[in-house]
């Protein structure tokens, strides 16, 4: 052996030996993966309860109110995976919504008194309910700054709806929804006249008001009819959280209020704050409203129309015996009405206590009258004692209750402990507690606020995040903690940031429960939910001025804008409609233009507009901004705007590159040779069962879809080849090649699949 070869060998053992030696250690073994990153026993168990594996699916999926960013956050539980924004009162450009017409026709409703309002402060996202339970089909959420309600479809997860509070100046108690997602409620934070008028604060108590609005939702046009809704006036306390009961307690609705001391503030003027003056009082009311009283009063006209909208005032509530109020300790905040139905859970901010309400004796005192006296605008209220199922001490700053599927559990939120308490509302016991991190808001348990919750887990909305993640600078994002409550004691399993707005409050519907479309029906207008005017199928692309609009009806391919050149004149008006023509799974093309901000995304079937003035002459690229294949960069095209006057000259092309026969050939010849790999993938598909696989029937689908396009284009490129137009006879054959390359890509996928799932040879 030479010195050199041994010397390498010595090296090769040292190094390459000790190498292996620690990567056996430190990558392959579970016990080395602890030791290098340092995880314990319980974090690898912890990781074990969240960890889906590639390609799987997480069994709850939960909506996230955005905050103040206006939209939904889409996140999978137990990975706490974030699967999607959706858009609601904020535009967001991936989705096109806020810069297609259709979804712009969406943000439209929005506008309150002539202005355009472009963001939300969503709090609590609402499932629509059968009997109590979630059943996947709609989500509302309510905007509290601007108060308002967004109606969002679960097929396809896009906003169809928002209504404007009509006589609200500000909200919070929004939205929740009735057992049959009949009603959906809305109720007013901050006082204010219902008029759109000025009313010094000098009449506070006499003229600024509360309310709560009960919107109709039309569930089988899936929007709501605002000309069915109501309100009902309040006294100007701070409404704040409502719930609506089910069960024995279906009928009526409860908000809860604080500062109803009426305190109007005056910091400037020498005046406590009003954090000072609206915490004087121990007890602030609950407002317990029979909403299906109410209902019949408004169908009976027995409203008074203040901006259009139909106001039952307190007087005729208080004389029909529609609106009680309850003392509730001390600066409450959330009201949770059991999955059963039976009580009320209410908690004070400023108190230690949960205060369980029977909703049989409430309705004991009111059947019999039994009250202990009237607030100042003669509201009955009823006795806090004799309501009381029971109180327990829960912790320091309690806010939010949610359910357990254990009969009688229920989880409180300790916003000032930064705590999370299991407790027995039957029974009045603290059955375990839990630190968070820190200074949690709403909690979230699987289906928490049906008649059937799941259990399992529980997420914590923690407000701030402080060190838990590597910093990004001074706005920290938020924190949701995942929290495993299937055993006795709760276990923190994951920390999540949310790096968008404030999340409020959140719910969880079992994954099972949505079945969203892959695609639409081709030239659907999806903001609308009906056929688009503007539908245009393939080979039906024009372009037509019409009423002073050249209206482009275009359509979207791999991997070609149809039209690709289009010519206007300066001043002009445009609108570009384009449908996208994909039947194929995730095959969504995007269009943007440089200088008017149009940006579109055309998912499979949708028919999108953006429609602009051209006001100088110029050139404007177009193209595709999803990389939807191989050729996605050359999916592009022109918009030029010759100046005003100018006549429309005949298009000439100067191409790249001229094409003789021997270059139709050598294309001819690739083109055969990829047809001979994709019949052989072919064969293989077929010779398999894989109509037994959804996904590859799906693929299949698409593939003959493109095999298809293959044909035509080669049938165009013979043409021309047999008029000897060498140029065009190549170029139809590149193109023939590319609808080829699509399908051996799609074909390919779908072997791939079928390989890896087990697909079985059926005779033919
Ligand atoms: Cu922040 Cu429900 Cu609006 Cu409590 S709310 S935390
Ligand atoms: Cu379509 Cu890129």
């Amino acid at each position: 052996m030479s010195m050199r070869l041994g010397k390498a060998m010595g090296f090769a053992a040292a190094v390459g030996l000790g190498l292996s030696a620690a990567s056996v250690s430190a990558q392959d073994t579970l016990e080395g993966i602890m030791k290098e990153r340092g995880l314990t026993q319980k974090d690898v168990l912890a990781a074990a309860k969240t960890y889906v594996p590639t390609g799987g699916r997480d069994e709850f999926v939960a909506f996230s109110s955005g905050g103040q960013s206006g939209q939904i956050i889409v996140y999978g539980i137990p990975s706490m995976r974030i699967l999607k924004y959706v858009a609601v009162f904020t535009p967001e450009p991936w989705q096109g919504y806020g810069f297609d017409d259709e979804s712009k026709a969406v943000l439209a409703q929005g506008r309150i008194n002539g202005k355009d309002i472009t963001f939300g402060d969503t709090h609590h996202p609402a499932i629509s309910e059968t009997n109590g339970d979630y059943d996947g089909r709609y989500l509302f959420i309510n905007d509290k700054a601007n108060p308002r309600i967004a109606v969002i479809d679960l097929a396809d997860f896009e906003t169809k709806q928002i209504v404007v509070n009509p006589i609200m100046k500000s909200e919070h108690g929004g939205a929740f929804v009735t057992p049959n997602t009949d009603y959906v409620i809305e109720a007013s934070q901050y006082a204010a006249p219902l008029t759109n008028e000025y009313v010094p604060l000098s009449q506070f108590n006499e003229k600024y008001r509360g309310a709560v609005t009960y919107w109709k939702f039309d569930n089988a046009k899936g929007r709501i009819d605002q000309s069915q809704s109501f309100s009902i006036e309040l006294p100007p306390y701070s409404q704040d959280l409502s719930d609506f009961g089910k069960g024995p307690s279906d009928g009526w609705s409860f908000t809860n209020s604080f500062c109803t001391e009426r305190y109007v503030g005056g910091i400037e003027s020498g005046r406590p704050p009003f954090e000072a003056g609206c915490s004087q009082k121990d007890t602030d009311y609950m407002h317990m409203i029979n909403w299906k009283k109410a209902a019949e009063l408004f169908k009976a006209g027995k409203t008074t129309k203040i901006n259009g909208h139909d106001v039952i005032t307190m007087d005729t509530a208080i004389k029909e015996g529609i609106l009680f109020l309850v003392p509730e300790p001390k600066s409450p905040h959330g009201v949770d009405v059991t999955p059963d139905g039976t009580k009320i859970i209410v908690a004070g901010k400023l108190d230690t206590h949960a205060s369980v309400y029977s909703f049989e004796k409430l309705m004991t005192l009111v059947k019999n009258k039994d009250f202990a006296g009237k607030d100042p605008y003669g509201i009955p209220i009823l006795d806090l004692k004799k309501a009381l199922h029971l109180q327990l001490e829960v912790g320091l700053g309690p806010l939010h209750t949610q359910y357990d599927s254990k009969p009688c559990v229920a989880y409180t939120s300790i916003y000032v402990d930064s705590q999370v308490t299991k407790w027995d509302y039957c029974e009045g016991k603290v059955l375990d507690k839990i630190s968070i991190h820190y200074n949690i808001g709403h909690l979230m348990s699987m289906e928490g606020d049906s008649v059937s919750p799941d259990g399992k887990y529980l997420v914590s909305l923690n407000k701030l995040a402080i060190d838990r993640f590597n910093p990004v600078g001074p706005l920290h994002p938020q924190n949701h903690q995942l929290i495993d409550i299937s055993g006795d004691k709760m276990e923190l399993l994951y920390d999540m940031p949310l790096p968008l707005g404030e999340p409020h409050y959140a719910v969880a519907i079992n994954a099972e429960k949505l079945k969203p479309h892959v695609r639409y029906k081709v030239g659907w207008d999806s903001r609308s939910d009906s056929e688009s005017p503007y539908k245009t199928r393939p080979g039906r692309e024009k372009i037509e001025r019409k009423d002073g609009v050249v209206h482009v009806y275009g359509t979207l391919i791999r991997s070609h804008i149809t039209p690709e050149i289009v010519e206007v004149e300066e001043g002009e008006t445009v609108s570009f409609h384009l449908t996208n023509l994909e039947r194929a799974e995730d095959e969504t093309h995007g269009f943007a233009m440089y200088e008017y901000n149009v940006n579109l995304s055309a998912e499979p079937g949708k028919t999108v507009s953006a429609t602009f003035k051209a006001d100088r002459p110029g050139v404007f690229p177009y193209y595709c901004t999803e990389f939807c294949s191989a050729l996605h960069l050359e999916m592009q095209g022109y918009m030029l705007v010759r100046p005003k006057g100018m006549k429309a000259t005949e298009a000439k092309f100067s191409e790249g590159q001229a094409y003789a026969q021997g270059d139709y050939d050598k294309q001819v010849k690739t083109n055969v040779d990829t047809q001979a790999v994709i019949d052989s993938v072919v064969a293989f598909i077929t010779s398999r069962n894989f109509k037994d696989f959804p996904p590859v029937v799906a693929l299949v689908e698409d593939a003959t879809d493109q095999l298809n396009f293959a044909a035509d284009a080669k049938k165009k490129s013979e043409d021309f080849a047999t008029k000897q137009d060498w140029q065009n006879a190549t170029l139809w054959a590149q193109q023939w090649f590319q609808y080829q390359v699509k399908a051996a890509d799609i074909g390919l996928r779908a072997k791939t699949f079928l390989e890896q799932n087990g697909a079985v040879e059926v005779k033919q």
